[in-house]
């Protein structure tokens, strides 16, 4: 009955949207200085994600009691590398990153964290943050501490003049402007059948499946190469006219550009978070791009395998997209499925075992043709505190939700 949920600026299910907008006017007079009450046992946490101890509690919080599987079978398992790359974008505020302990032990329970992220809805600007990474402790669930640790970032927030805010959960809560579901592509079927992520079909062979799955060694693309500094302002021009093709988006500065598609150019290949792919032409014209992050899952309760390599695709780009009549004669779906095949191809020599995408961005174009299957998980979007009408996330059987 989202006794929470429903004394929050959120839209309710049924609710009919003719104007998009914000939903609750507030300004930074109305908000209070002082952090939520806790109860007696409890205490906020002031964590400083530049501190290695600090890092290293959020990430034993969350390597233990973060996202699980509907059967916990898997665990999310975000590195401490990863979580710099999330937690600290730029213009990112150490008072949003959110912590509660427990007063005699010490011990960290609770985590939620806010970044900045100002949005485009359709055509309007939203000065915005996103919210991430809500974690409580197994052992303090079903407590009512989730509505605090969300009412404390929100104030948090609002302290700096923001109100609006993207989030998403593979919960239902009121009232999704978004909903997406998760396609996986195989790169290494039989350990991903070892580890209970992948089914035999009746009537089909191991054999077969690892068939079927297999990748040419050869990339499709001709004149792919890791992304450099220099290509800045290229990858940036092209990253913004293709955003404009959607509805809803983060609406990038140059510096947020750089840290999510450039990530840490310093480090080794094989350690990277955000690995990304251009296609420069002869000219030294860059005409595409791809990129992915590696987010692996922890396997529980498995004698065979601890981890299972992930690969999520993240942003791209073509510039086909802008020909002529590029949707309406399959150009642009020929070649997305060449630059996501060859993805494929360089995220399995990464030791990835599946690679991710969502039924949103242009990814319905190619996931069947490169053997996605449709996965059992949604992932639903919402804005805090902003009215808008259904934006489409790809589904077939939108209409039913
Ligand atoms: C969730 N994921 O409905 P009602 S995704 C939001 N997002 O409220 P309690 C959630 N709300 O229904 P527990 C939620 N999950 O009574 C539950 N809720 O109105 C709501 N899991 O609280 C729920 N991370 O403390 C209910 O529940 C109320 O102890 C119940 O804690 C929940 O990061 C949780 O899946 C998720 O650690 C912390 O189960 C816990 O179960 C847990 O009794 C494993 O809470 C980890 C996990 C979720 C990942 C994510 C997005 C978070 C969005 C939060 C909302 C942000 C709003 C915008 C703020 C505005 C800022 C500005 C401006
Ligand atoms: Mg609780």
């Amino acid at each position: 009955d989202y006794k929470f949920w429903k004394t929050q600026p959120v839209p309710n299910f049924d609710e009919k949207i003719d104007e998009e907008g914000v939903i609750e006017q507030k300004s930074v007079d109305q908000i209070s200085k002082e952090p939520l009450p806790l109860r007696p046992e409890f205490e906020w946490a002031d964590l400083d994600l530049n501190k290695d101890e600090d890092r290293a509690e959020v990430y034993k919080l969350l390597y233990e009691n973060y996202v699980e599987d509907v059967d916990s079978s898997f665990r999310f398992k975000y590195s401490t590398d990863f979580l710099d790359w999330a937690l600290k974008p730029p213009g990112y505020k150490k008072e949003w990153h959110v912590g509660v302990r427990v007063k005699d032990s010490g011990r960290l329970v609770g985590f939620i964290a806010g970044t900045p992220a100002d949005l485009r809805v359709r055509a309007n600007s939203v000065h915005a943050v996103e919210i991430n990474f809500i974690c409580v402790h197994k052992k303090l669930r079903s407590k009512r501490l989730a509505p605090i640790l969300i009412k404390e970032v929100t104030r948090r927030v609002n302290l700096t003049g923001i109100f609006q805010a993207l989030y998403t959960a593979g919960v239902v809560l009121p009232s999704p402007v978004s909903v997406c579901r998760y396609s996986h592509r195989p790169l290494n079927w039989s350990k991903l059948h070892d580890v209970g992520f992948s089914y035999l079909p009746p009537d089909v062979t191991k054999t077969q499946m690892i068939a079927k799955y297999t990748l040419r060694n050869e990339g499709k693309v001709k004149n792919l190469r890791r992304v450099k500094l220099e290509d800045f302002d290229q990858v940036s021009k092209l990253f913004l006219k293709y955003q404009d093709r959607y509805d809803l988006v983060q609406d990038f500065t140059p510096d947020e550009i750089k840290h999510w598609l450039f990530g840490n150019l310093e480090i080794e290949d094989s350690k990277k978070v955000v690995h990304t792919f251009v296609v420069e032409d002869e000219e030294g014209k860059i005409t595409d791009f791809f990129s992915f992050y590696l987010l692996p899952f922890t396997v529980l309760n498995n004698a065979q395998h601890d981890e299972v390599g992930i690969a999520y695709l993240f942003y791209y780009a073509s510039d086909v997209a802008f020909e002529a009549n590029a949707d309406s004669n399959g150009a642009l779906k020929k070649r997305l499925t060449d630059l996501i095949n060859d993805a494929l191809i360089i995220a399995k020599r990464l030791n990835v075992d599946v690679f991710n995408a969502l039924t949103c961005q242009d990814n319905n174009l190619f996931i069947q043709d490169l053997k996605f299957g449709a996965g059992d998980g949604l992932l639903n979007y919402y804005l805090f505190n902003y009215r808008a009408k259904f934006i489409s996330g790809g589904l077939d059987d939108e209409k039913k939700i």
